[in-house]
């Protein structure tokens, strides 16, 4: 649960294993969350392209969406034998694909399923089961609904909560504006770890940098879960952290993360992968930083081209020297 101080959360599209084993780099201690992966997905799909990781991303949590108690059971058994450290049911994604299946969000309305389907995923398997959760769905009073589903779910046995601290609508928005609309609510999260001291509780919505999670932390919050901005502009939220959040580890530069990613990128190559599967989610890297423009486009022109490699990698690298000796001039 220490390393939950900061978490990177679960993104659909983004945070596949390529991107995990970068964010490592950055950080040695936050936890890192897989995309989602739906029960039936684990149980029926192809499970090594689904589950398979790099040693490096521990301490990793696969994500889990579903609200069968069987189903769920069973995928947490397998992911557990897979080798995760963590299982975490999804009641937070509004998507109408996901709705569809009666999971994600909508389960904010059905506690009890939601206890139900947490009891037998930890009677499954020996692993760590969290929740991920919204703050309310539609109409929902979140001051209401929220400290009632903290109280089911939990006499269920989970005792640690990533709170996204915003409703979702499910109908009428885009997932994308399910993320921007409605407002956050800060003060409601931190009032639910003053009334449930015992429960481990992160926050995530809205969080850019490491000093606004630091003040989260600060504010009584256990964690702090962190996503588009992990993403877009990594080192602003990862580098730095081992130090600040744990005292110990190094803080690389950018162009230490990039030289540091080389022998994996030179494996995935050698094993038949593209480039671009791996520099897509490296694209932020210099994000604010002399050398993100060269970096960016050499890298999202080049690296889809069949038989780029490292060669072209260390052509954007070379533009990122440029681009810091033209600043320091
Ligand atoms: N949340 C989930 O629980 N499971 C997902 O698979 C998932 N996929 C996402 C994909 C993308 C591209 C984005 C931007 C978000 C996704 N989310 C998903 C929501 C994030 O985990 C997070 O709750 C949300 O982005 C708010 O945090 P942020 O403001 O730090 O980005």
């Amino acid at each position: 649960a220490l390393q939950a101080r900061l978490s990177v959360a679960p993104m659909l599209d983004w945070t596949d294993r390529h991107c995990r084993v970068f964010h490592r780099t950055m950080s040695r201690n936050a936890l890192l969350y897989t995309e989602m992966v739906t029960a039936p997905a684990v149980i029926h799909g192809k499970r090594p392209q689904l589950l398979d990781f790099s040693a490096v991303e521990h301490p990793v949590a696969l994500q889990l969406g579903g609200s069968d108690p069987t189903e769920l059971a069973e995928a947490t058994r397998i992911a557990r034998d897979w080798g995760y450290d963590e299982i975490n049911l999804n009641v937070g994604c509004p998507s109408d694909r996901v709705q569809s299946g009666a999971f994600g969000a909508v389960l904010m309305k059905t506690p009890d399923l939601v206890a139900r389907c947490v009891e037998a995923m930890q009677a499954a398997a020996a692993v760590e089961v969290t929740v991920k959760c919204r703050i309310g769905v539609d109409d929902q009073n979140p001051e209401e609904v929220l400290p009632d589903f903290l109280r089911r779910v939990s006499a269920a046995g989970v005792t640690r909560f990533t709170l996204h601290a915003r409703k979702a609508w499910l109908q009428g928005l885009s997932p994308k504006e399910n993320r921007e609309i409605p407002p956050l609510d800060y003060p409601l999260v931190h009032a639910m770890k003053r009334e449930f001291p015992h429960l481990h509780l992160s926050l995530n919505g809205g969080v850019t940098t490491l000093a606004q999670v630091e003040a989260h932390l600060a504010a009584g919050m256990d964690g702090v879960m962190v996503g588009r901005a992990a993403y877009q502009e990594p080192m602003q939220v990862l580098a730095g952290a081992d130090v600040a959040l744990w005292g110990r580890g190094e803080t690389l530069s950018a162009v230490d993360v990039a030289e540091a990613m080389k022998p994996y990128i030179a494996d995935h190559l050698a094993g038949g992968g593209r480039l671009h599967q791996i520099t897509r989610h490296m694209l932020g890297l210099f994000h604010g930083r002399p050398g993100a423009r060269g970096w960016r486009r050499v890298l999202s022109e080049g690296a889809t081209r069949p038989g780029a490699g490292l060669k072209l990698y260390d052509q954007a690298l070379a533009e990122v020297t440029r681009e810091i000796q033209d600043w320091s001039i």
